[in-house]
């Protein structure tokens, strides 16, 4: 239930392909194939998500379009899947908005430590209209961003101590997700992070290269990592979106038709995939606990010292990022909650 390096050799093999027991249509019989890949593994809701749109995609097109779908890191990280699809090598990625940033800064916005209050409210602002104004400027990375998934709020968890507040992180070296603000956020709270792909992450636990890392229940439930790890804390100190890209290379390829049903079809599976993932999320505490974890609440006040220690940070980033649009986000943030 991990991801290896053997699996992240074979990308592209398409004898890889796992296409959730097979679907009703093949791939000779199509005009189009798309190949869908994922870092996390096939029992997240990330995959049902794409097993999902799998289903949409070859049931509106008749099977004229074939979804391959690929999970744990088969095609490679995210950083490889996205230059894959601006390559036009790969067609579907749903990777995390923090290494989109490394393509298109302004996606940091997003991952400001503690911006949504709850994934309602991120629901409305990445669905309304600066969700979309971010989505289109990857077009300018020859990428196509169809609609926002969700991974969800990410809580840290360690194999060294309890994290109760931020004292507890000093000198934790914790794996973190290849963004600059999310290392510098670590970095102030006084933890040492490093950052590392997901595909890389389980043996870095095992083997004790890093003591923690930070994600939400379902990954560290369905990941395996409570083997690795004895302490979670409900941090809950970033909102991750996911963000279901097409290589722009393959959609301008395909007719306004197909366009539209691949599109539909990407907003539709997510919002199957936002449920899922938020069922998953609620009940893994627990099960997270029952495999032996120590879970440590984290206080209000321990909380609120977090967020003050990082706001330096989130300043420096309005800043490259440009205050208006930053100041937007917070707006549709405050409408939202009306
Ligand atoms: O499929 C998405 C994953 O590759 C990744 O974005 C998950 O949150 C993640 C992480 O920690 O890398």
């Amino acid at each position: 239930n991990n991801t290896s390096n053997e699996e992240a050799d074979n990308a592209g093999d398409e004898a890889n392909a796992d296409n959730g027991g097979g679907g009703e249509y093949a791939q000779e019989d199509a005009t189009h194939t798309i190949r869908g890949g994922i870092g996390l593994n096939s029992d997240h809701p990330q995959y049902q998500g794409l097993l999902e749109f799998k289903e949409i995609v070859e049931s509106e097109t008749d099977g004229d379009i074939f979804v391959e779908t690929y999970h744990s890191g088969q095609l490679g990280d995210d950083r490889t899947m996205m230059e894959a699809l601006q390559l036009g090598s790969q067609e579907v990625t749903i990777p995390s908005t923090a290494p989109i940033a490394n393509f298109v800064n302004e996606f940091s916005v997003f991952d400001f430590p503690f911006l949504f209050p709850d994934s309602e409210t991120a629901d409305e602002v990445l669905d309304g209209e600066v969700g979309q104004e971010l989505l289109d400027m990857l077009e300018d990375q020859n990428l196509i961003g169809l609609a926002y998934w969700e991974n969800g709020f990410r809580d840290l968890t360690n194999s060294e101590r309890e994290v109760a507040s931020m004292e507890d992180f000093d000198g934790l070296t914790i794996r973190t997700m290849e963004n600059d603000l999310h290392l510098d956020a670590f970095r102030e709270l006084g933890a040492n992070p490093t950052p590392m792909a997901f595909t890389e992450l389980f043996t870095a636990l095992q083997q004790g290269t890093v003591d923690g890392q930070e994600n939400p229940y379902a990954t560290i439930y369905l990941e395996g990592f409570y083997e690795v790890q004895d302490y979670v804390s409900n941090t809950h100190h970033i909102y991750s979106p996911f963000v279901f890209m097409v290589s722009q290379q393959f959609y301008d390829g395909l007719s306004e038709d197909y366009q539209q049903i691949v599109s539909d079809a990407a907003v539709e599976a997510g919002e199957f995939q936002r449920e899922a993932n938020r069922e998953a999320n609620d009940e893994y505490l627990e099960e997270l606990q029952n495999e032996g974890m120590t879970f440590t609440e984290i206080s209000d006040e321990a909380r609120q010292e977090m967020q003050d220690t990082v706001q330096p940070v989130i300043d420096e980033y309005s800043g490259e990022i440009g205050q208006d649009l930053v100041d937007r986000v917070y707006e549709a943030i405050e409408e939202a909650q009306q």
